[in-house]
């Protein structure tokens, strides 16, 4: 991985799965020029939700999350590049769509808060700590022919 570079991990919801918008998200992020590290369906245990958003455990809303995430399958994804985190937060948009920026994924695509068809890491650490947790066979070593400043 280059000095410059960083992963983060993305995260298609079920919502964004059954709305066929798995493509529309990776070709923004191939676009943008990040490179896909790891890709994976996968339909989650309850068990393993509740460790992905340990950080909401207290939350109103907890419960609904962990069952609406469990409704079907997501795609689980590592991407790199230059300020990977933050970038890949901007790209989905604000938390409630309601607020998020026609442009971005969710300004785009989702309406409700509780249906926002993505999720990106939000900081390097919680991204080091998803990608274990999502792909604790680890993630293969590749490079592609490309320009250098294609990350
Ligand atoms: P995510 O982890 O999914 O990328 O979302 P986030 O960091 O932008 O937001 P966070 O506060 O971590 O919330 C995680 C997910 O919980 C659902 N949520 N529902 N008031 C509500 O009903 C509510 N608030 C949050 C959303 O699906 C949010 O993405």
């Amino acid at each position: 991985m280059p000095n410059n570079a960083e992963r983060t991990y993305i995260m298609v919801k079920p919502d964004g799965v059954q709305r066929g918008l798995v493509g529309e998200i990776i070709a923004r992020f191939e676009k943008r020029g990040f490179k896909l590290i790891a890709l994976k369906l996968e339909h989650a245990t309850k068990e393993h939700l509740e460790k992905h958003y340990a950080d909401l455990k207290d939350k109103p809303f907890f419960p609904g999350l962990i069952k609406y995430m469990a409704s079907g399958p997501v795609v689980a994804m590592v991407w790199e590049g230059l300020d990977a985190v933050k970038t890949g937060r901007v790209m989905l948009g604000a938390t409630n769509p309601l607020a998020s920026a026609p442009g971005t994924i969710r300004g785009d695509y989702a309406l409700a808060v509780g249906r926002n068809i993505c999720h990106g890491s939000d900081s390097v650490e919680s991204a080091e700590k998803e990608i274990a947790l999502w792909f604790p066979e680890g993630v293969i070593q590749h490079t592609m022919a490309s320009a250098e400043w294609v990350f």
